[in-house]
C-alpha cells in the first residue's frame, strides 16, 4: 500500500480523534515546537554564511562553552512556545533555572523540555546535530510553577521527539501510541508523514559507544564490549559493527531506523557523576521514543521511565536501542 503523505497537523488530528489524550493545547506545542525547529534548520543549514558557527564566551549549568547555534536554538524555542497559553514553564540544558511564562501570557498545564542543540562538538564540522524535546503535564494545581513540577518520572511524559538537522530535517515524535517520521519539505516549508509506527529491531550486530573511554568503564560494560569485539569466534558467535557520531539524536535516529544499541555508561573519570548525558531532557524523551518503537532503555540496572528526577540537570547512564541486547546489557550489571 503507497506511504501516506499527510501533514504534521492532519496526523496530530488524527491522533486527536482516535486518542482522545491528545488536548487541543497539547497539539498547538507540538505544532510550535515543530515551527521552531524548521526556524532553527534554517540557522543550522546557513553554517558559516550565517555567522551561527563557533562557540560564544559563556559556559552553562553544565560547564560547557556554550555555541552561538545553542544559544540561538534555545531563544528561537523560547519565543516560540512563551506565548500560547498552552505552558507553564520551560526547561532547557542551556538554562540553569526554569523559565516561567511571564503573567502577560496565559499560562497552560503543560511543561516543556529541551536540549536545543543536542552536538554542539558536531556543530562546526558540519555533522549532524539535533534538537531533543520532552512534554509534562504539571500536576499540582497549585498557583505557579516550580523546578519540583518538573521533577517527574519519564513514564510520566506526555509526548517526546527530536528534530535531525542531516541530510534531510527529520522531526520524530511520540504522543504515546506509536513513533511516526516526519521530512521537511522545503519547498513546501511543511512537515510530511514519511513513516509511521516505526518498529526497532529486537536483535542487532550493531552498537554505538565512545570507545576511547573503554579503559574508565565498569567490569560489566567491558565485559559486553570485549564480546562484541571478538566476533564470530568470541562467546557471541556473531560480528558486530560499531557507530558512534556523538550527536545522540543522530545514534538514537539510526537504532529506530535499523535497530542497535546505544550505550553511554558510567565511568570511574568522575565516578560521583552517573554518567554524561542528562535525564530529564536527553534520556527520557529517547527512551520514551525507543520503548514506543518496541526498544528497551535502562540506565543499566532500571528502566530510565521510572527513575525519580531529583535535580532539573541531573545526569544518567543510558543503554538503549534493540531489545535483546539492552536487556543483556542489564543483565550483565545485574551479574
Ligand atoms: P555535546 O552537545 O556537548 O556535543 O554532547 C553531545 C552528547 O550529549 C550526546 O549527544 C552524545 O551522544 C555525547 O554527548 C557525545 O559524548 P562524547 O563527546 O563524550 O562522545
Amino acid at each position: 500500500m503507497p506511504k501516506r503523505r499527510i501533514s504534521l497537523t492532519q496526523y496530530l488530528v488524527e491522533q486527536q480523534r482516535e486518542h482522545g489524550h491528545l488536548t487541543p493545547p497539547l497539539r498547538l506545542l507540538i505544532e510550535v515546537v515543530a515551527r521552531a525547529c524548521k526556524r532553527i534548520a534554517i540557522s543550522v543549514n546557513k553554517g558559516e554564511l550565517g555567522d551561527v558557527l563557533g562557540s560564544t564566551d559563556q559556559s552553562n549549568v553544565q560547564g560547557e562553552i556554550v555555541k552561538k547555534l545553542d544559544l540561538i536554538a534555545n531563544e528561537v524555542l523560547i519565543e516560540a512556545n512563551v506565548w500560547g497559553g498552552h505552558l507553564a514553564a520551560m526547561a532547557s540544558e542551556e538554562m540553569d533555572s526554569i523559565h516561567v511564562v511571564p503573567d502577560r501570557y496565559p499560562q497552560g498545564e503543560y511543561l516543556l523540555l529541551f536540549d536545543p542543540l543536542d552536538g554542539s562538538s558536531n556543530i562546526d564540522v558540519n555533522v549532524s546535530i539535533g534538537t531533543i524535546f520532552s512534554v509534562l503535564r504539571k500536576v499540582g494545581h497549585t498557583r505557579g510553577v516550580s523546578e519540583e513540577d518538573f521533577l517527574q518520572p519519564g513514564r510520566q511524559q506526555a509526548a517526546a521527539g527530536y528534530c535531525v538537522y542531516g541530510p534531510q530535517t527529520t522531526l520524530v515524535l511520540t504522543v504515546g501510541n506509536g513513533v511516526a517520521m516526519f521530512t521537511l519539505d522545503r519547498e513546501q516549508g511543511s512537515w510530511v508523514l514519511t513513516q509511521e509506527d516505526i518498529r526497532i529491531p529486537e536483535e542487532t550486530k550493531e552498537f554505538a559507544i565512545n570507545m576511547s573511554n573503554l579503559r574508565h568503564w565498569a567490569p560489566p560494560m567491558r565485559r559486553y564490549i570485549d564480546e562484541c569485539l571478538a566476533g564470530k569466534e568470541g562467546p557471541r558467535g556473531k560480528d558486530f559493527n560499531m557507530r558512534w557520531v556523538a550527536s545522540m539524536v543522530a545514534d538514537v535516529h539510526r537504532i529506530l531506523s535499523r535497530g542497535g544499541i546505544f550505550m553511554y555508561p558510567w565511568d570511574q573519570r568522575e565516578p560521583d557523576k552517573p554518567g554524561k548525558l542528562r535525564l530529564l531532557y536527553e534520556a527520557n524523551p529517547m527512551a520514551f521514543l525507543v520503548e514506543q518503537a518496541g526498544g528497551m532503555a535502562t540506565n543499566g540496572q532500571r528502566r530510565i521511565l521510572d527513575l525519580q528526577p531529583t535535580k532539573l540537570h541531573e545526569r544518567v547512564s543510558v543503554i538503549l536501542g534493540s531489545s535483546q541486547e539492552v536487556r543483556r546489557v542489564t543483565e550483565y550489571h545485574a551479574a
